[in-house]
């Protein structure tokens, strides 16, 4: 029993509580290890209808994956016969959100406050998102030398225009408005209802049809309109620049634009690693409009190849490390990053090759 996660049954609702508040969430491998075989049971068990994830502390739902150990782990060569942590964390992650994007029952994550990185692959890929006015929503990968990972090439290039191109470079947060027009929140429920959510699921009567439409109906009694969403205020300026297939026509479309947002994100962009932010581009031009399995195989090869690269390592020091904020990258610009460099993240791992398929 992993106390990181607490797992009960309410009635016919199988409920999942990731419960790490001090490191908001953050998912690491006992986690993953205590979700999957749960949730795998909960799949068979007839007495569950549906499944609820939340986050425990009131700040967050989950703040990302556990790079800082993978990061840590790879100063170091794993024991004798040990598989390293960078080839198992992410391989039983993606295999986790592969659990939750083909689950037979409605999943559903009741995002409240912070959702970043690896808390997108255990909410997005489930039936249900609900979020809350407490919502920030992001795929900060790029800024500590990674890449828009848990299906990130799947749902990124699935937001309207080029928003999710948006996003996956620059990091940008997303408010619950901005997340009901991605399409990433499927209602809109303020804090104060949560509790009542989960006893109302709880108490529904789930031999009344098709269990997702269940599902869809007693979340709906509690939805409210979360009001305008910045970010589509944004977004023809956001399709005019971030439909360009290189990072550097990006930059020269934004240049063009001169207009406060612009300039604001060009700023961004400039922060983030110069290799992630090709290596970015490539993958959801690459995955745009892919099977989502697919997707899980490429961007494993690119977690292995990534996470190997010095900015990995460099970004976890400044963003989660020593919080300094200053990465020192390497290549330090998107001129000296080699097309071969971005190319060779995306070779096959021969034996390694993380292939996954739908259930039937
Ligand atoms: C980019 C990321 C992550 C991040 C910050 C980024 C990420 C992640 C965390 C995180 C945050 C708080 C914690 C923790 C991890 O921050 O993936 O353990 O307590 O997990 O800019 O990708």
């Amino acid at each position: 029993m992993n106390s990181d996660v607490l797992l009960e049954k309410r009635g016919p609702v199988g409920l999942v509580t990731l419960n790490r508040p001090k490191a908001l969430n953050a998912l690491d491998l006992g986690m993953i290890r205590a979700l999957h075989p749960a949730l795998e049971s909960w799949a068979r068990d007839s007495q569950v209808k549906a499944v609820v994830v939340r986050g425990a502390g009131g700040r967050a739902f989950c703040a990302g994956g556990d790079v800082r150990a993978v990061a840590q782990s790879l100063a170091s060569p794993a024991p004798e016969g040990q598989e390293p942590l960078s080839s198992a964390f992410f391989r039983e992650e993606y295999r986790l959100n592969h659990l939750i994007h083909h689950y037979p029952k409605p999943y559903i994550a009741l995002v409240d406050g912070i959702s970043m990185g690896g808390g997108l692959g255990l909410s997005v890929h489930g039936s249900h998102r609900v979020v809350t006015e407490r919502l920030v929503l992001a795929m900060p990968e790029t800024a500590i030398g990674l890449f828009p990972d848990v299906g990130g090439g799947w749902f990124l290039p699935r937001f309207p225009g080029e928003a999710g191109t948006y996003l996956g470079l620059t990091g940008v947060r997303s408010n619950a408005a901005d997340a009901m027009w991605l399409g990433y929140g499927t209602q809109h429920v303020t804090h104060d209802k949560l509790d009542a959510v989960v006893e109302a699921l709880a108490a529904a009567d789930w031999s009344a049809g098709d269990s997702r439409e269940v599902a869809t109906r007693v979340l709906s009694g509690f939805a409210s309109e979360p009001g305008p969403s910045p970010l589509s205020a944004n977004r023809e300026a956001i399709n005019r620049c971030f439909s360009k297939d290189r990072v550097e026509d990006i930059l020269a479309a934004l240049a063009a634009e001169s207009t406060p947002w612009a300039e604001e994100t060009r700023a961004t962009l400039a922060r983030m690693s110069p290799s992630s932010l090709k290596v970015t581009l490539r993958q959801l031009r690459l995955c745009r409009g892919r099977p989502y399995d697919e997707t899980v195989t490429v961007e494993y090869r690119l977690s292995q190849h990534v996470t190997a690269l010095p900015d990995f390592r460099e970004g976890i020091r400044a963003v989660l490390v020593d919080k300094d904020n200053k990465p020192k990258w390497n290549p330090p610009t998107l001129a000296e990053v080699r097309e071969s460099a971005v190319e060779e993240c995306f070779a096959p791992l021969g034996e390694r090759d993380l292939v996954v398929s739908t259930p039937r």
